[in-house]
Order: structure tokens, then C-alpha cells, then sequence
């Protein structure tokens, strides 16, 4: 049987791109026209803070006012995930208890990383955090770039705390989602993989947290819409043509590369915090085509 979710958190989640001026600021003001444009997009949340964020290159206060700017331009109309993930409990806890004042709807974290932590210490880590702000988490696993693998016997011990309200799933195991899925029916679980969406909702998934959503959010949503009545055919011919601009977008750099689809919408990201590098002029080439072929009717 289909799992269609009606879970409030549910749905297709922007992981928020960061817009930088030249000199490397934050420019707050392009960050809240971007949070309108995504609504009238299709989004149905907003996942701050994340890797996409280039939330490791960002500062504790940048990180807060990041989140306070989105849930002011917000309004409360779409949910908001605040990811709070840090190598250091002490800052994810900072970060949490931020979060709970502003009035994000939940938390995320990716576990510690770099120094290799062991289950016992990644427990500890999450626990820490959730006893401290009393805020419902998600729990970001993406083993590729933490090098931690989340397993079924560490998350059945973490989601002893109530507050554990869902897994963003960063990673190609399907068969690893299908029996988290199954054994946690009661949690959320976001697929992680633009590129593969539909096999993360066929997998079980309740909903998509990503970053290339920040421009191809129309196609996904309709994507979602058609997998949520069964028009597996439909959302077959999205996912291809999604995935026709998500290759162009990681040949060239995935978060540059969004940033320069969005310059093109009209929306000056900028460039990325070093040592990413800023779109090649040959990147910025072919992703003007893949613009003015895929993307310039598609949006509100
Ligand atoms: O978690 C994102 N991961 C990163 C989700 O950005 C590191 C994905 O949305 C990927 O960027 C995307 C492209 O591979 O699927």
C-alpha cells in the first residue's frame, strides 16, 4: 500500500541557499524575497541553516539571524526546520534554544563530525540538545559528508526522547529508509536526493528536503501531487526532467549553480563563502540555457 502522508510536516522543503553582496555580507533583504518567492512557488516549508546554507561557513549570529529573518518574511504561514547541527554541542544547544524563542516549528542537526565520535557519543550529542531546548528534532543523516551512518539500533535508542519527531535521509540506501520506514511509522521521514525524490517517496519518504527546491520547486511539487494520487507515470516524466537541470547543477558545483539559476530569476545571490569557488564562466553558460529551456515559465 501507498504511505501518503498527511503529516503536517510533510510536503516539499526548500533547504535555504544563502545570499551573499560582494564583500561577503549577508544580504537579508534578497533572503526575504526569496522566502516570498518560494511561497508563491509551491514550498510547503523551509529547512534553515542546512548544508546548503553553507551553514559550516556562517557564524553563531549569522546562523540566528538567518532563522529570525525567514520566520519574520514568513509569517507563519509555511513550517520552519531550523537545523542547529554543529561539531560542538555546546553551539548546536545554543543554536536550539535560539530557535525555540524565535518560534521555529522544529529542529534538525547533522551529527558531530571530524573527529570520528563514536554511537555512545552522537547519542549523547542529540540527547544534549533535546533535553536542553525541549524542541521536536529531526535527525539529519547524510554519511557522505559527516561520515557517520545513522543505523536502525542507534535511532530506535535516540527516539527514546520524545521529542525525536523525524529523519531527513540523506543517502542512496533505499532499503535502509524502506525499514526505517517501517519500523517507525509514527516518524517523518524526508528523503535527501533531489535526483532521487520519487524513489525516496516510493521508499516511504513523507516529504523532500533539498536544495535545488530553491529553483525547481513548481516541478517537485507537482511531482509530490502526482505520487500523492498515484500518477506514478506523471511523476516519472518530473523527476527526468528535474534531473536533466540537477546533472548540469553538480557538474558545475551544486550550491554555486543554484545561486546562478536564481541570479537569472532575478534574485542576486551572489557567490558562495570561500573556498567554494564562484560559478566558471562555461558553468554560467550552460546553466543560462538550462534557464531559458526549463525554467523562465515555470515560475509565479
Ligand atoms: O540534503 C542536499 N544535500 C546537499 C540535501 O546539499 C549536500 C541535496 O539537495 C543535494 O544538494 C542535491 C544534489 O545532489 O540532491
Amino acid at each position: 500500500m501507498n504511505h501518503i502522508s498527511t503529516n503536517r510536516f510533510s510536503g516539499i522543503v526548500a533547504a535555504l541557499v544563502t545570499p551573499f553582496d560582494s564583500d561577503g555580507n549577508i544580504e537579508y533583504s534578497v533572503l526575504k524575497d526569496h522566502i516570498r518567492f518560494l511561497k508563491r512557488n509551491g514550498v510547503d516549508g523551509f529547512y534553515v541553516n542546512g548544508s546548503t546554507a553553507e551553514a559550516f561557513l556562517l557564524t553563531q549570529d549569522e546562523r540566528k539571524q538567518i532563522l529570525e529573518t525567514v520566520l519574520e518574511e514568513n509569517n507563519g504561514e509555511k513550517f520552519v526546520i531550523s537545523h542547529v547541527g554543529h561539531i560542538s554541542t555546546a553551539f548546536a544547544t545554543e543554536l536550539a534554544l535560539h530557535s525555540r524563542t524565535a518560534g521555529a516549528d522544529a529542529i534538525s542537526a547533522i551529527s558531530p563530525f571530524y573527529y570520528k565520535f563514536t554511537p555512545e557519543e552522537i547519542k549523547q550529542y542529540y540527547f544534549d540538545i533535546m533535553d536542553a531546548s525541549d524542541m521536536p528534532m529531526f535527525i539529519y543523516n547524510f554519511p557522505n559528508f559527516s561520515g557517520f551512518s545513522l543505523t536502525a539500533s542507534l535511532l530506535s535508542e535516540i527516539r527514546r526522547n520524545p521529542n525525536v519527531v523525524g529523519v531527513k535521509f540523506t543517502s542512496n540506501d533505499f532499503f535502509q529508509m524502506e525499514r526505517m520506514r517501517s519500523s517507525n511509522p509514527d516518524l517523518v521521514i524526508y528523503n535527501g536526493y533531489d535526483e532521487m525524490c520519487l524513489s525516496g517517496l516510493a521508499a516511504g519518504a513523507d516529504g523532500a528536503v533539498g536544495s535545488t527546491y530553491n529553483c525547481l520547486a513548481p516541478l517537485f511539487k507537482q511531482l509530490y501531487t502526482h505520487f500523492q494520487a498515484g500518477e506514478l507515470s506523471h511523476a516519472q516524466t518530473l523527476q527526468k526532467q528535474a534531473n536533466d537541470i540537477i546533472e548540469v547543477i553538480c557538474k558545475h558545483g551544486v550550491f554555486s549553480s543554484i545561486k546562478t539559476l536564481l541570479q537569472y530569476a532575478g534574485l542576486d545571490f551572489g557567490s558562495c563563502r570561500k573556498p567554494f569557488l564562484p560559478s566558471s564562466e562555461t558553468a554560467k553558460k550552460e546553466l543560462k540555457q538550462i534557464y531559458d529551456i526549463h525554467l523562465k515559465n515555470l515560475y509565479k
